[in-house]
């Protein structure tokens, strides 16, 4: 295969170098790159199943004035110790401009352990942020993202599987013990809710998101190279719902169309290959006339899996919707 190259020089390499980053989320706000990441923590603990090594305490905001230009760390956004109801893991953002004021939208876990997904405010995109009293209201599991959609409405993606808790809540209450899918069972898809104007409520019930394979039959626990594991993005082109996210296990950016925001979903393809680390997880932004990818990789600490930074590369997209896959390390400058 012959190496792609790269005409950016800061494309694919580490934007920040002094905090580890991950999960980035980026968007741009009056012309202006915002990139909402995890903000991992570095410690020797060994890993787990249950992620219990992603010990995230804060939220840092990062921006650059265009793609070539110096990312800058703007600082201390929003730390647990200052939302009443979290305990720890404050795991990956995102962040929406509505009514020109901006939502950082963030999941943590509670006092008891459940995670739960909380909202902070601000007058800046890059904080600091207020935070509500409380989570919002039947939110649980991580890594919410959030389409402010054409007509206003604005509708929250999220849900992680392993220590993500999404299948703990299958019955409607939180169960640690509950069944994990596998094999010919249906996968569980991301979850589904729409927004109130205030971003303080969910004004529908919570609902899984169903992924179709090319014959319209949903996507099986077992089909690990394809199903939904963690990390959902929406991006819109030409009128369709582009749902994308990680297969964990598998370690693939995979995406789907739909005709509506709740989907159905029907499967498509790779966006990205295995980055270096266990996790993968990105966003689409449309910067200028073209398409990016944010992402992580384990590059900056040499591949420990929970000392992670946020790259990006450039996207490229057909008319028809469909997304060239990236290969993370075959480019040449
Ligand atoms: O950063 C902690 C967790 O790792 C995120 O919530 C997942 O998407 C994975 O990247």
């Amino acid at each position: 295969m012959q190496k792609i190259k790269l005409s950016r020089p800061n494309e694919r390499t580490p934007l920040v170098r002094e905090i580890y980053t991950a999960d980035p989320s980026a968007h741009v706000f009056n012309g202006k790159i915002y990139i909402y990441p995890s903000h991992d923590f570095a410690h020797d603990c060994p890993d787990d199943d249950n992620g219990d090594q992603y010990i995230m305490q804060d939220y840092h905001v990062l921006s650059m004035d265009s793609l070539d230009s110096e990312c800058i760390d703007n600082g201390l956004a929003l730390s647990e110790d200052d939302v009443p109801w979290v305990k720890n893991q404050m795991w990956a953002p995102d962040c929406v401009c509505k009514n020109g004021r901006y939502y950082l939208v963030f999941p943590a876990k509670d006092y008891n352990g459940q995670f739960h997904i909380g909202v902070a405010v601000s007058d800046s995109p890059v904080g600091p942020f207020k935070p509500q009293e409380n989570f919002i209201k039947g939110s649980y599991s991580i890594d919410p993202a959030v389409l402010v959609d054409d007509d206003g409405h604005t509708y929250c993606y999220y849900g992680g599987l392993w220590g993500g808790q999404l299948e703990m809540w299958q019955s409607g209450s939180f169960d640690p013990n509950a069944h994990r899918p596998e094999g010919d069972e249906p996968a569980l898809g991301p979850m589904f809710a729409e927004f109130n104007d205030e971003m303080d409520a969910f004004i529908t019930e919570p609902k899984h998101l169903q992924i179709l394979d090319e014959n319209g039959e949903p996507l099986k626990a077992g089909d690990e190279d394809r199903r939904y594991f963690e990390g959902p993005w929406m991006h819109k082109f030409n009128g369709k719902y582009y749902l994308s996210y990680s297969t964990g296990t598998t370690h693939y950016l995979c995406y789907a169309e739909g005709e509506k925001p709740d989907g159905p979903f029907t499967y498509k393809g790779r966006i990205m290959e295995p980055v270096l680390g266990w996790t993968t997880h990105h966003s689409i932004v449309k910067i200028g006339d073209d398409w990016y990818l944010f992402y992580h990789d384990c590059e900056l600490s040499g591949g420990v899996t929970h000392e992670r930074c946020v790259k990006y590369t450039k996207l490229n997209i057909h008319e028809d919707g469909t997304i060239d896959t990236i290969i993370p390390y075959e480019f040449e400058r």
